[in-house]
């Protein structure tokens, strides 16, 4: 495992078959992670609570997941330091586009890291937050090498497959 821990947090259980996808990969890269319920709106002295001591706590990225007025990132932002990656949530009657909305238009000054609507973005928050910590890391640097050249290698295959159909019509 290596040495800063990632915190993943959601403003629901019913976000969890999203964010999973975070956690899946920090695991896939030996990072140490958990994950949490706890609402910016529900939950507000909790948030607070969790984000001022965040840093003191060992963690050194926390990704966010919400729905709708989704203010868990931004919330953890205002009481933090450390990246804050934010993950809008597709389970919601606008189909995300509120939580997408909620989670990236911030102010100045409080930045939120705000990836991709529902499943893709769950899991780009994990690589990002791996690729904060290999900042610092030259061992996980080195893992992120091999992933990106094991995605290069997939899109060639999947080439080569299409050109054999295409030459076998
Ligand atoms: C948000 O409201 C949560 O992040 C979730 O995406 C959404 C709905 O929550 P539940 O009503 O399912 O608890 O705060």
């Amino acid at each position: 495992m290596t040495a800063g821990k990632v915190a993943i947090l959601m403003g629901s259980d019913s976000d969890l078959e999203i964010m999973k996808e975070a956690a899946d990969v920090l695991n896939e890269f030996q990072v140490d992670c958990d994950i949490q319920v706890l609402s910016a709106h529900r939950s507000p002295e909790l948030v607070s609570e969790f984000a001022s001591k965040a840093r003191d706590n060992g963690y050194r990225v926390i990704i966010c997941g919400a729905g709708g007025a989704a203010h868990l990132a931004g919330v953890v932002a205002a009481h933090t330091t450390l990246p804050v990656i934010g993950v809008p949530m597709n389970s919601t009657p606008l189909g995300g586009f509120d939580s997408l909305l909620a989670t990236v238009q911030m102010p100045a000054g409080i930045p939120v890291a705000t990836v991709a609507v529902g499943k893709p973005g769950a899991r780009n928050a994990g690589i990002l937050a791996v690729q904060m910590l290999a900042l610092a890391d030259a061992g996980l640097a080195k893992k992120l090498s091999e992933f990106k050249s094991k995605l290069t290698e997939s899109v060639r295959e999947k080439n080569k497959k299409l050109q054999a159909q295409v030459k076998s019509r």
